[in-house]
């Protein structure tokens, strides 16, 4: 039987995953912070110039009724509290996958919650919203999903591999997340503290020198932690994602122009604790650490 998905975070990527599974059969339901009086709402998702409505269960956080699969597609400082408005409606047997930027969310889940099934999932998927559940799917890209020492796939992954084109269970997710980190470490905080589109980490010489400057540490904090590949391969890969995102302003750089918080303690930050823990100096890191802490309001 089709798992029941609930979704927590409605942003760009949540109404993505919600009409994706919702379209692949299984029941998708978004969880919304007020009562909003209707039982669903309409999502509008754009791609290639057309448009498709979806008609998408609704709950409030505070409803009643057990979660048996949770989607977590917030803000990362927002994830402990999104899942604590629902924790009424957990149980020992709710799988929760998470699928936010940065690190370290596992450890706080397994915390707040000891008896969790948490698994971890990152994408390439591209999406952004033009207004409240009326998205942009910009680009198709890879979901890897996975649970550390876990080689075999969930019982309900199949139905994830119908529903996104592109979706492969990782036995070594955490290497996939520790890649992104490490990319998103060496793109989002200098492009925030400069206010600049991606693409000029490359075109602006002063800049590309510091992108260099940045790897080396994050190449090095990656060898210590035992990331090897990624420590091999980071630069070119930080080029790679300049290069195919040149136009993009990073999540980062959007939030400090939104007079959001950023999620430099889970991208950043979380790269630091690490180094701390091998005794690595990472000063460039650590100096854009501080740097965006300022531009938060
Ligand atoms: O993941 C990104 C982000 O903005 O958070 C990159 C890859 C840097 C694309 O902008």
């Amino acid at each position: 039987m089709a798992a029941h998905w609930h979704v927590l975070g409605a942003g760009a990527i949540g109404c993505l995953f919600a009409t994706a599974l919702a379209r692949s059969g299984c029941t998708a339901t978004l969880l919304l912070r007020e009562r909003c009086g209707k039982s669903s709402r309409s999502v509008l998702v754009q791609r290639d110039g057309a448009i498709t409505e979806v008609h998408t269960p609704v709950s409030a956080t505070g409803d009643s009724g057990p979660i048996t699969h949770l989607l977590v597609t917030t803000k990362a400082y927002d994830v402990r509290g999104a899942v604590g408005a629902v924790a009424h409606r957990l149980n020992s047997d709710t799988r929760l996958l998470l699928l936010v930027n940065g690190m370290g969310l596992i450890e706080e889940l397994h915390n707040d919650f000891p008896n969790l099934d948490i698994y971890n999932s990152t994408t390439t998927e591209g999406a952004y919203r033009i207004a409240p559940l009326h998205i942009c799917h910009a680009g198709t890209g890879l979901t890897r999903i996975g649970k550390p020492g876990q080689t075999r796939p969930a019982l309900w992954f199949d139905q994830w591999s119908r529903a996104m084109s592109s979706c492969v269970w990782d036995a070594n997710i955490d290497s996939a997340l520790w890649l992104k980190l490490a990319i998103n470490c060496a793109i989002n905080p200098l492009t925030a503290v400069h206010g600049c589109r991606n693409g000029d980490l490359a075109r602006r010489p002063e800049l590309a020198m510091e992108v260099c400057r940045l790897c080396d540490e994050i190449a090095a904090i990656s060898r210590a932690a035992g990331y090897m590949s990624t420590a091999a391969g980071l630069e070119q890969a930080v080029t790679d994602v300049i290069a195919g995102t040149a136009n993009n302003r990073s999540s980062m750089l959007q939030d400090v122009q939104n007079r959001h918080r950023t999620e430099i303690d889970y991208i950043t930050g979380y790269l630091l604790a690490v180094a701390r823990r091998h005794g690595i100096e990472a000063p460039h890191n650590k100096s854009l650490f501080e740097r965006v802490h300022k531009l938060e309001p």
